[in-house]
């Protein structure tokens, strides 16, 4: 969602969710009880979920970015939204989870599956992608998705050399300037990242 807000320059007040404003973390509970991040409120109104918000921005707040261009892109858009989500995203949540797991609460065998899991969306999306975007010249809620889950999954199971059109892409990501900034925000709260965060990127 931050990244299709910075990338379109839309005005919008940012609500951080950490131990020193406890009032935005209950507000966030009132609107969406799983407290999953982000949300956006219009005018007191929530919108859940990144792609439905991003959908809602570029119906109600459309900026220079083509997020869901119309025709026969917007299927393999929103295709590659969902699979970057379930697929990268999950898989990489499900190994992070498994290490904020107490101890005789290991699911050696779900850890076992989401790095496999990770593997084959790698293995499949590897000459998928298009250049230098997801589906070609336009920058869309496709990137979107593949920014923060392929930020993350590599630092959980590195997407390596053999998938070098997945490496690039992922690079290219980092290197725009929505996602830079996203990123370079996020920065201080690195060290709390659970598996410790590599020292790149
Ligand atoms: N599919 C959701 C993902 C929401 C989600 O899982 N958010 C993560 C952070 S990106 C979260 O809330 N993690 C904290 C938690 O699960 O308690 C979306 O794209 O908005």
């Amino acid at each position: 969602m931050l990244i299709a807000l910075y990338a379109d320059g839309t005005d919008f007040e940012y609500r951080l969710l950490d131990q020193d404003h406890p009032e935005n973390f209950a507000e966030l509970l009132r609107h969406w009880p799983f407290g999953k991040f982000p949300i956006l409120l219009d005018d007191g109104e929530p919108l859940i979920e990144t792609t439905p918000i991003i959908d809602y921005l570029y119906a109600h707040y459309r900026g220079p970015n083509d997020w869901i261009p119309p025709g026969e892109m917007e299927q393999r858009v929103r295709f590659l939204d969902r699979f970057f989500d379930l697929y990268v995203m999950n898989n990489m949540s499900r190994i992070v989870a498994e290490a904020l797991r107490p101890e005789g609460s290991k699911d050696p065998y779900g850890l076992k599956q989401a790095r496999k899991e990770l593997n084959t969306a790698y293995d499949w999306i590897e000459g998928q992608l298009g250049d230098p975007w997801a589906v070609g010249d336009l920058f869309t809620l496709a990137d979107c998705a593949a920014a923060p889950s392929l930020f993350y999954a590599d630092w959980v199971e590195p997407i390596g050399e053999a998938r070098p059109q997945l490496k690039a892409y992922r690079a290219a990501l980092l290197a725009h300037p929505a996602v830079a900034h996203v990123v370079d925000e996020a920065r201080p709260y690195r060290h709390l990242f659970p598996l410790g965060a590599p020292d790149r990127d």
